[in-house]
């Protein structure tokens, strides 16, 4: 009986889209549920391997009239900017696979490598991981790089809930196709944002990740080797998998309401150079609830900015005459103003079909209103709301107290070239990203698998570092179980109108300080003023994040209990900066060795 329902579903799909997924989507998963407190074990398989987007999945899809508009909505099909390029991605789709589950629930990801000749790892982003750091997915931190032919099953419990993804954390896999959302949810009367919203559908998650023209292996090889000046090598911002711009041939994603109707919004930013994208909806206030997966008070702005790895979720009311918006989606910096579009399209019933022709929206885009993020402001500009001005719905009365310790971790780029950047005429040309003037390097087996201490370096003990004049070596610093950590993050140097989105794996940190200062700030001023109390922190509810920005000549100043033991990677969430060194490791407690069984790698001389 099972079995025949199967192929009967099988029967009805394949007649009503043409749809032949050859690997599983996972729209229809048995987990994606309405919560009810009870917890499922959730499996998913995963392949990682190649294809091109546009062909020859898209069939003949094309905006234009000589090909078929239907095509772009074969749920194989990658559009992405309307060229072919070769992608590394998951079960074949960009991004990947959109995983929903229930707070509680255990997950298991068995990852197939299927690619000939790399190997990868996937980061749970926004996952804490505790009791298995070792499932964090960072290479020669957390585990073995899963070569090519290898299988690996991650497991762990969906904790927090909110908006999270993943992504590879390898290379420039994440911008080559390799992440996808990861949806935590909990039962309503666990909801304190229930009553803000009608609607929170799988269809409202919205994934932006910047296209480049040339591969990532290349763009980074330019980078750093030949040291080009790389501009105009952004073609789109892609929504989803729709990287519509005024002159190419593929449609913007569509975000289906219906007018009366309020509707929850999750938007994740997979990032990958130095790339703030600022977000708007023509005709449409939002209502933020919600930052890296952890509610706040609401606020209801016409503008907000987002940085590589930072999610947002948002309430949109449905209140507007008309039927067609455009929600826009500007890429900064790196992403030389190239500006990604969506529409926002009102239905008239459930479940409409897609048109069977494009037709634009016509609408203009309002002036900015009341921001939130602003991207390289002082704190107090009006019009403007900083993370210290937002608030937490939870007080967490112990992060006030005096901290045990505090740390300063200063982001700067350092005037010299490691020796494998080196080259002709490239002497004193290529910067080293650098943390404390320390380029962090990978140990070459995990740490959670083998305490290395002959290889730590910080900015108290040198004695491991290499390749001097810049330290190079992997950067730990020790932090004892259960302490009141603060961290003032700074960013160094020149101001250069570039801003670093800081990760910290493990964790989520209460943001409770952030100013920009002068054009040109040195840690030691800040020192200072912390050290005299000369700078503004609030301590009233505030918010819990996973990855912020340190305004460009400023600093952010971050608190939380460490009280999960693990070797956490804080990085740069710029792939270009993290690759090159703008990293650490925050060493917290006694992490638990992994299983005897867990698989092994390191270096040999025969
Ligand atoms: C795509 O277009 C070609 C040429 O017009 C046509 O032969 C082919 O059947 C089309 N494919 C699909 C899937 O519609
Ligand atoms: C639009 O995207 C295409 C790639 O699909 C790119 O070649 C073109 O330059 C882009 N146009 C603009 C105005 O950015
Ligand atoms: C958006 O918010 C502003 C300020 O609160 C308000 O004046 C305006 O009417 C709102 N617009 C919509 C479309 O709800
Ligand atoms: C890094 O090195 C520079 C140049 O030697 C020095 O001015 C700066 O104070 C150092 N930064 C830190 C955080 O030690
Ligand atoms: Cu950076």
């Amino acid at each position: 009986m099972k079995h025949l329902l199967g192929y009967l579903l099988l029967f009805v799909s394949f007649f009503s889209c043409f749809d032949f997924l050859v690997r599983p989507d996972y729209r229809n998963h048995v987990c994606k549920r309405q919560c009810n407190g009870q917890v499922m074990t959730c499996s998913y398989e995963f392949h990682f391997e190649w294809i091109y987007t546009m062909e020859p999945n898209c069939f003949n899809c094309t905006v234009n009239p000589n090909g078929n508009y239907n095509d772009c909505w074969r749920p194989e099909c990658v559009p992405a900017d309307g060229a072919n390029h070769l992608v590394s991605i998951l079960n074949r789709m960009m991004p990947g696979p959109q995983i929903e589950v229930c707070m509680g629930d255990t997950v298991l990801v068995t990852l197939f490598n299927d690619m000939p000749d790399v190997a990868t790892t996937i980061h749970w982003h926004g996952m804490h991981q505790r009791e298995m750091p070792w499932m964090d997915g960072v290479p020669f931190v957390s585990q073995c790089p899963i070569q090519p032919n290898n299988i690996f099953r991650y497991r762990f419990k969906a904790n927090p809930s909110g908006t999270h993804w993943y992504h590879s954390h390898i290379g420039n896999q994440r911008v080559n196709g390799a992440y996808g959302p990861l949806i935590v949810r909990r039962p309503d009367f666990d909801n304190p944002h229930r009553q803000l919203y009608d609607f929170d559908s799988s269809d409202h998650v919205i994934s932006l990740m910047e296209m480049y023209r040339v591969s990532p292996d290349e763009l980074f090889y330019e980078d750093y080797r030949l040291k080009q000046i790389n501009n105009n090598m952004v073609s789109t911002i892609l929504v989803n998998r729709f990287g519509y711009n005024e002159s190419n041939s593929v449609p913007p994603a569509r975000f289906h309401v219906r007018k009366g109707f309020r509707y929850r919004f999750r938007v994740i930013h997979g990032g990958y150079r130095v790339c703030p994208i600022r977000v708007k909806i023509d005709n449409h206030n939002m209502t933020i609830i919600s930052s890296d997966g952890e509610d706040i008070q609401p606020v209801t702005v016409q503008t907000f900015y987002i940085n590589n790895g930072e999610r947002y979720d948002f309430v949109v009311t449905a209140n507007q005459n008309g039927d067609r918006f455009w929600m826009r989606f500007l890429g900064l910096m790196d992403c030389e103003n190239k500006e990604g579009r969506a529409i926002l399209t009102y239905d008239t019933v459930q479940n409409a079909p897609e048109p069977q022709t494009l037709s634009l929206p016509t609408t203009q885009p309002a002036p900015d209103g009341l921001v939130m993020n602003c991207i390289n402001t002082p704190s107090g500009v009006p019009g403007c709301l900083d993370m210290t001005q937002l608030r937490s719905i939870v007080q967490s009365p112990r992060l006030c107290g005096r901290p045990d310790f505090r740390y300063y971790f200063s982001f700067d780029t350092y005037n010299y070239a490691l020796p494998e950047f080196e080259g002709p005429g490239q002497e004193n040309v290529i910067t080293t990203p650098v943390v404390n003037n320390i380029s962090f390097i990978f140990p070459h087996t995990p740490l959670v698998q083998e305490y290395q201490p002959n290889n730590f370096c910080n900015i108290e003990n040198q004695q491991n570092c290499q390749g001097l004049p810049i330290c190079q070596c992997t950067h730990v610093v020790s932090i004892p179980h259960g302490s009141l950590v603060e961290l003032v993050l700074v960013d160094e140097g020149t101001v250069f109108d570039l801003s670093h989105p800081i990760h910290l794996h493990g964790y989520q940190f209460a943001v409770v300080g952030q100013d920009r200062l002068g054009t040109s700030t040195s840690t030691w001023d800040i020192r200072r003023l912390v050290e005299n109390n000369l700078v503004q922190t609030n301590c009233d509810r505030p918010i819990l994040k996973d990855t912020v920005s340190i305004p460009d000549g400023g600093y952010v100043i971050i608190r939380f209990i460490a009280d999960n033991p693990g070797y956490w990677l804080s990085h740069c969430h710029v792939e270009h900066h993290m690759e090159v060194g703008m990293g650490f490791v925050l060493q917290t407690g006694n992490p638990k060795f992994p299983p005897q069984d867990f698989p092994r790698c390191g270096d040999y001389y025969g």
